[in-house]
């Protein structure tokens, strides 16, 4: 096992060696590029130890913001034929060339953590960034909130592609149409740690339809082959939007729209209950079915400041059949596999973000497990895209950002 001092010298280094000027990419090949979610955990590591550089690479993101609000999911700074697909398949527009959805927006979150460790020094970035984070959130509000529920248009835009939560929701995308093309992706990892190729087929098929519509986002909400509500979409949403109105109060703003998008958002939570699960459930619009599945999104309802006693019991039976963290999707769940990207694996990443609920809901026994947990699973595995929930053994992309960011911020803290 590698010590603390090590890691946390390495974990800069990854950081620093996956800066490419004003973004940072989340690992040196898979993913040439800036992804959104991705680039805001980075941020948060790098203010461990460069504050101004963190604030810098939330600017960036925030520069490709489109007209209409929404965050892009990536931006291609600079075209890379390593990443498939490109900007040339997504045509989101822009300069540089984006992509056509945004992901889980924990902008908000992060930045208020950061702001409120240096306010002098985050002063003059947050007055800039929180009118951009505003028209974001209300972009989410207008195109991806469905009778108050968050929903996500593609599994991309959850940022957990391959989860069991989308099952449903896949099996009615035809991806039979999407022609030849060649994925990257099982060019630089283990294809058995990737999306099987009937999943891209469909992603595919998504994007094909969104990029039909010229990304008109009221059409691919209500048009697009595929519509579910996500749960962890929502609770991170309404978790931002509580964190955006305190930076605005801070900031001596009228916070009182926020306050009432954070409102509605909360008084939909009872409505993405499955009785039958006992939790927190993905609902498919399209065809009416719960997924049916004990996922990441109950889990980080603590974000949320939501809290449901009859889900607490079935939550900490699924973590206590693993060792190293919170896993992706149910271990007792048919078509587990803790190898195989969000359906099984533990991720540093969503780990830190579960703790943030823990620790807002005074939860700190589990707060202090995971937070072990997680460290052991860096240590065994190193900075790896995510791990092997039941012996930490290291999965996906190496030399991660977010995995090294999740180091600094909070697993390697003691
Ligand atoms: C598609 C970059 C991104 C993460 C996502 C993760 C994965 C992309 C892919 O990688 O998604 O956006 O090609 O697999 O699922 O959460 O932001 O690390």
């Amino acid at each position: 096992m590698t010590m603390t001092v090590e890691l946390d010298a390495r974990a800069k280094e990854i950081l620093r060696g996956n800066d490419r000027g004003g973004y940072t990419v989340p690992t040196h090949g898979l993913y040439p590029y800036q992804w959104n979610w991705d680039s805001v955990f980075s941020a948060w590591g790098f203010s461990t130890f460069d504050l101004p550089r963190a604030w810098v690479e939330i600017e960036t993101l925030f520069a490709s913001q489109k007209a209409d609000g929404m965050v892009p999911h990536i931006i291609f700074h600079q075209v890379d034929p390593g990443y498939f697909p490109g900007p040339d398949v997504w045509q989101g527009g822009g300069e540089p060339p984006t992509s056509g959805i945004s992901q889980p927006p924990v902008a908000a979150i992060l930045a208020r953590l950061m702001w409120e460790g240096d306010r002098d020094a985050g002063r003059a970035a947050i007055t800039a960034l929180y009118p951009k984070m505003v028209a974001w959130h209300r972009w989410w509000m207008e195109h991806r909130v469905v009778d108050g529920v968050a929903v996500v248009t593609h599994p991309w835009e959850s940022g957990r592609d391959n989860c069991p939560d989308w099952d449903h929701g896949m099996a009615g995308v035809d991806g039979s149409n999407v022609g030849e093309y060649h994925r990257r992706d099982t060019g630089h990892v283990d294809a058995d740690m990737r999306p099987k190729k009937i999943d891209y087929d469909r992603y595919l098929a998504i994007v094909y339809a969104g990029r039909s519509m010229g990304w008109d986002q009221a059409r691919v909400l209500a048009e697009g082959p595929f519509l579910m509500t996500d749960p962890a979409v929502h609770f991170i949403l309404l978790r931002a939007m509580d964190d955006l109105a305190a930076i605005g109060r801070d900031l001596g703003q009228d916070v009182a729209e926020v306050e009432g998008w954070a409102e509605t958002l909360r008084a939909a939570v009872p409505d993405m209950w499955n009785p039958d699960l006992g939790a927190y459930d993905a609902y498919d619009l399209k065809s009416g079915q719960w997924a049916n599945n004990l996922g990441t999104g109950a889990w980080l309802s603590y974000l949320a400041g939501v809290e449901n006693a009859a889900m607490d019991a079935r939550l900490t039976k699924a973590w206590d059949k693993v060792r190293y963290g919170i896993p992706s999707a149910d271990p007792e769940g048919a078509t587990f596999n803790p190898k195989r990207y969000w359906r099984g694996p533990s991720w540093a990443v969503m780990n830190a973000l579960i703790a943030l609920g823990f620790q807002r809901m005074g939860h700190e026994a589990w707060d202090a497990r995971l937070r072990r947990e997680t460290a052991d699973m860096i240590r065994i595995g190193g900075f790896a895209e995510y791990h092997d929930p039941l012996d930490g053994s290291p999965c996906g992309g190496a030399n991660f950002s977010w995995t090294a960011a999740i180091w600094l911020t909070w697993a390697g803290r003691d």
